[in-house]
């Protein structure tokens, strides 16, 4: 990925990020009052000088189709590799908070965000906590994105999204 592929991609999130911060925000900030009560000039100092973040400070969920890259040229079967950050893996079946599996749409835009996410050609599961999955694609354009569901397959609110990304498949 690109360093400016990349920016885009964190100023996107932005919009996502700054959506879900008053939830995620008090969330962040029950966890760490005991902490920062002991410490709290510290953390500051630690941010200024560059220095590793403290291990409570926690990723902003997202998730994202780490290869192949938008607009790359690729051969069949394609190996797609998923990628996830802020949130863990968890199988299918099981609920514990911000967790979830990947699903990836093959050529169709995102399903209804309120139901279990269908399971298709065009909307595969990795409900074992897969990351990478190899497919079959004819020669042409197509279009991937992953979202992610939660142990009922149900995309969580607000929904973590991958961009969508076109690839060609050449013979
Ligand atoms: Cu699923």
């Amino acid at each position: 990925m690109t360093a400016t592929r990349f920016s885009v991609t964190i100023a996107l999130l932005g919009t996502k990020v700054a959506a879900m911060l008053t939830r995620k925000t008090l969330y962040i900030v029950l966890l760490t009052l005991p902490l920062m009560a002991c410490s709290g000039p510290d953390q500051s100092q630690a941010a200024n000088s560059g220095e590793m973040p403290s291990a409570t400070a926690k990723m902003p969920a997202r998730v994202w189709i780490v290869n192949p890259d938008q607009g790359d040229s690729v051969t069949s079967p394609v190996i797609v590799e998923f990628g996830i950050a802020g949130y863990g893996l968890a199988p299918a079946g099981t609920y514990e908070p911000e967790t979830g599996h990947h699903h990836l749409l093959i050529n169709t835009g995102l399903p209804a965000l309120d139901m279990p996410i269908p399971a298709d050609d065009n909307h595969v599961h990795f409900g074992k906590g897969q990351t990478e999955t190899t497919i079959d694609l004819p020669a042409g354009e197509h279009t991937l994105q992953l979202v992610l569901g939660d142990g009922n397959h149900i995309p969580h609110q607000p929904p973590l999204t991958s961009d969508v990304i076109t690839i060609t498949v050449v013979d």
